[in-house]
């Protein structure tokens, strides 16, 4: 899954394609270097950012997933709104991409179990205006597997059909460094949940982080993509469904040598 941010302000890409023609054309570019859906978001969760209008929101994603899926793409709707997730099924888009997993808006679940489209829901435990403040775990992996099962179970008594659900533990929503790494380190427990599961590390604060002393600054986000490509990799491997990246050659590359290793006699 590429990810397309129309957004002045996400941490990841800076704004750099937030005019609908840019996004659209970032959008294509991610398709034709191999990637299977592309999302399109309209709102920045970075930690502490403020929340667009819906008629902002609309505004930004509209003409995006129009004109992406008119070019024959399987386009997602990354989203916390009904409003926008339905505008957008309307527009084309074929996929949505919840971060709150439903909890946001209490009628997204009825929507998407409407339109029997796929639903990706993320753990998630508050907006990003203060989401830092509930990483607080007793046990981090067992925490988010009992919550993401909670949801679970939400989700199919609204009428979302379970062949169309598919989860995301939430790298660096309300998670700490040491979480990130643990729920990377323990997919197996998530996926023993019986459902397809999303993973989005890419360029996400943790990996800025690796191979850096105390004290010195982080690596900045567009020099974290082989980070990003070793962390899908190793969620590949270990039998995810999807993941979600910036630069999809570096982590395509990385998918190839795993099937190569695999492939070898
Ligand atoms: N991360 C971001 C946005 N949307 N959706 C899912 N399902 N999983 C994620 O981990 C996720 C997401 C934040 O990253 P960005 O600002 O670079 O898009």
């Amino acid at each position: 899954m590429g990810v397309v941010n129309v957004t002045p302000d996400s941490f990841s890409d800076g704004g750099a394609w937030f005019e609908p023609s840019a996004a659209v054309a970032h959008g294509l570019e991610l398709w034709a270097q191999g990637a299977d859906i592309l999302d399109v978001g309209g709102e920045s969760t970075r930690p502490g950012a403020d929340r667009p209008s819906v008629a902002e929101e609309l505004g930004r994603v509209l003409p995006v997933v129009r004109e992406l899926s008119a070019a024959g793409a399987l386009v997602s709707i990354d989203t916390m709104r009904a409003e926008v997730a339905a505008a957008a099924l309307e527009a084309g888009a074929a996929v949505v991409n919840d971060v709150s997993g439903g909890l946001a808006d209490p009628a997204m679940a009825r929507m998407v179990a409407r339109a029997s489209v796929p639903f990706i829901a993320m753990h998630w435990r508050g907006h990003s205006d203060h989401m830092q403040s509930h990483a607080h775990y007793d046990e981090v992996v067992g925490d988010v597997r009992a919550e993401l099962s909670r949801r679970a179970d939400a989700l199919l008594g609204e009428g979302i059909a379970a062949e169309r659900l598919v989860l995301d533990p939430g790298f660096g929503f309300a998670k700490l460094a040491t979480h990130n790494w643990s729920l990377l380190r323990h997919l197996d427990r998530l996926l023993d949940l019986g459902f397809p599961l999303l993973v989005g590390t890419s360029r996400k604060a943790f990996l800025g982080r690796i191979g850096i002393a105390e004290g010195d600054p982080s690596r900045p986000p567009l020099e974290r993509d082989v980070a990003t490509a070793a962390t899908s990799l190793y969620a590949a491997q270990a039998g995810v469904w999807g993941v979600r990246v910036h630069h999809v050659p570096s982590t395509l590359d990385a998918m190839r040598v795993g099937r190569a290793i695999e492939e070898a006699p």
